[in-house]
């Protein structure tokens, strides 16, 4: 520890610490619009004009809202497991959540990113990353289901991802923590991380049509941590742009140790030339073990694949993939503006935001002004990539949004605000308080070419006095501001689920009469469907016994089950035989150690139980359904073994 760094640290953590105090405004009502009302007021029976696809953060799921009236329409779980929906309990989801160290029933997800074709989003999926252990999911827009899940091997702290290329050729994912490679021993002194530790970058391609994901390479970088990223776009389509932090390596990431440089990193990743290097069999492949899962709508069922091998470009060997632009102290987001001439990197400690020029970056690169290599990758000078800075902006930038018209909006999390400046000339253009310490912000369509620019949420992470109190535990918190004229108005507070980081607003147009309304029954292909109750029936193999069940208004059949003894194990085979909009059944039973199943119209879910105990077991249908819902229920009858 450098003694001299010793007090501005503790200046910083203070000031870290103070926002939630200090930003409290004198008299909050004021900053909210007059007209606020008339702008988020949908009113009954009437659509919203976009969904919002909200990341959950520490709950692991991620959730849909309406815009503008900030309605919660929907919770998709994608990484944790969710009783309400039977996900990770119905035995066709649980391999959805099949890792290479077995079942993990949580995650932590982070960023949703849209699917973009031509650089606009397209509305096809959403993807979202698993920040803890390393996975990327795909959620299908027309059935709200978490389509697929890739677990990534030789990384971990799966930050700066999920973020797409133009055309979603690729999913791109950067480590927050560097970790030996997997195929290495794990086993080694924390303190040799300079000489064990690595980052990764994983190239994951999109199949245009089925959507399927699958490592296409990774590329092995220096044992910095990556933060967040974002595709070039237009001219320079083809790279990607890193935020790295931690560029001393440090093994123990207090302030003192891993933020003496004045300045980190963005790292240019020249993906085409990665693409030629891999075509000429420079690649090389590496033993590993990662998961992929993948749900099958025919099947109705998801099934988990080990897979075995990833090809690996060093991007510290091979000349022409990486370089590092020097980015004032321990840069945050990494946003590149609609023309993709403009890269704003969030220096979270820095007073100032950089704006990064890409053909100055080019210019630099084909002129080879190197100011030497870091870790033999070349290092350009910052006077010779920079566009300009934003002076004064406020204090501690995180994320960068753009609305199309050459401005660009920041947010703030220690001065607690967003800031619209504009890029042509860096200057601050307006400033709106956010209650409180907001991370992410959102414009529909903010990273991609085309933004449509009518609102800017803010995502805080402190909601101190905005809601009634509910003990020391309090939702987070996201506000709608219309950004349509000059100056930002807030219109709107909502209550959020888990953390939410970053988010995307996708206009309803796009993806609502695509809507899946119930799944055809007649294609149900999963080995346990029983179409019409006629097909209801027990059948008993070896100690196994698997209860082909329908389900329909207002009858589950069969609905009295004898036969079964303690220590068999039951599979209840649960077939939704309505044809209909909104009509689910549910399914449980009494004392059996897992959650309900909630089955679509059409649809087949299992649940596995072995009874431990002789006696009577009622089951019935937990979603109210019709007048006779009540009667929805049976009993099974467990006998000695
Ligand atoms: S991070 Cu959350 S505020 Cu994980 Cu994208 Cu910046
Ligand atoms: Cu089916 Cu209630």
């Amino acid at each position: 520890m450098k003694l001299s760094n010793v007090p501005a640290a503790l200046a910083l953590a203070a000031a870290l610490m103070l926002c939630a105090y200090s930003c409290k405004p004198k008299n909050t009502a004021n900053a909210v619009s007059a007209d606020a009302a008339q702008k988020t007021y949908v009113p009954p029976g009437k659509y919203d004009e976009f969904y919002d696809f909200v990341s959950g953060g520490f709950s692991g799921q991620m959730s849909v809202y309406g815009l503008p009236s900030g309605r919660l329409l929907r919770v998709i779980p994608v990484f944790s497991v969710d009783p309400q929906a039977g996900y990770g309990y119905s035995e066709e989801s649980k391999p959805m959540l099949n890792t290479s160290h077995g079942f993990i029933p949580w995650d932590d997800l982070h960023h949703i990113e849209a699917s973009q074709t031509n650089g606009e989003i397209d509305g096809r999926w959403v993807f979202g990353n698993g920040n803890n252990t390393p996975r990327i999911a795909r959620i299908d827009l027309s059935t709200y289901n978490t389509a697929e899940i890739l677990e990534l091997p030789n990384s971990a702290g799966n930050h700066s991802s999920p973020f797409a290329t133009e055309n979603t050729e690729y999913i791109v994912a950067g480590t927050r923590f560097s970790v030996p490679p997997d195929n290495a021993d794990g086993d080694v002194p924390i303190d040799s991380y300079k000489k064990n530790f690595l980052g990764t970058i994983s190239f994951v391609s999109v199949d245009k049509n089925s959507g399927n994901m699958k490592i296409a390479f990774q590329l092995k970088i220096p044992g910095i941590n990556l933060d967040l990223s974002h595709a070039g776009k237009g001219p320079s389509h083809g790279w990607f742009f890193f935020s790295c932090y931690n560029t001393e390596q440090a093994h123990t990431l207090l302030e003192v140790n891993a933020s003496q440089r004045d300045k980190d990193f963005i790292m240019a990743i020249n993906w085409k030339k990665a693409e030629e290097y891999l075509q000429q069999g420079k690649g090389v492949k590496q033993q590993v073990k990662y998961a992929h899962n993948v749900y099958d709508e025919k099947t109705q069922t998801a099934t988990s694949t080990i897979e075995t091998e990833v090809t690996v470009l060093d991007a510290m060997a091979l000349p022409g993939i990486a370089y590092m632009m020097p980015c004032p102290k321990s840069p945050h987001g990494c946003d590149v503006d609609p023309t993709g001439e403009y890269i704003v990197g969030s220096g979270k400690l820095a007073a100032l935001i950089p704006v990064l020029s890409f053909s100055k970056m080019m210019n630099a690169i084909n002129n080879k002004k190197f100011d030497g290599t870091y870790e033999n990758i070349p290092v350009l000078k910052y006077e010779d990539v920079l566009y300009g800075e934003v002076q004064k902006p406020g204090l501690g930038p995180l994320h960068t949004e753009f609305d199309g018209k050459g401005n660009a909006y920041t947010s703030f999390f220690i001065s607690s605000e967003i800031v619209k400046w504009n890029i042509k000339d860096l200057k601050v253009l307006d400033r709106a308080p956010t209650y409180y310490s907001i991370g992410h912000l959102s414009i529909p369509g903010g990273d991609t070419k085309k933004p449509n620019a009518k609102y800017v949420i803010a995502y805080n992470k402190i909601t101190k006095d905005r809601y009634l109190p509910t003990g020391p535990e309090l939702a987070q918190s996201a506000q709608l501001y219309d950004i349509s004229g000059d100056k930002m108005q807030l219109i709107l507070d909502f209550p959020t689920i888990g953390e939410p980081h970053y988010a995307q607003a996708i206009e309803a147009s796009l993806i609502k009469d695509k809507s899946k309304k119930f799944y055809d029954i007649m294609q149900n292909e999963n080995t346990y469907a029983a179409k019409g109750e006629p097909n209801a029936k027990v059948v008993r193999e070896g100690n196994k016994v698997h209860v082909y069940m329908t389900a329909i208004r207002s009858h589950l059949a069969p609905d009295n089950i004898e036969g079964v003894q303690v220590g068999d194990e039951v599979y209840f085979h649960v077939t939704n035989q309505e044809q209909d909009w909104d009509i689910p059944h549910g399914f449980a039973i009494k004392a059996a150690s897992t959650a309900e199943l909630l089955i679509m119209p059409g649809e087949t879910r299992t649940l596995k139980w072995v009874p431990e105990k002789v006696g009577i077991y009622p089951f019935y249908c937990t979603d109210f359904c019709s007048a006779l819902h009540q009667e929805m229920s049976g009993y099974i009858r467990i006998s000695p073994k």
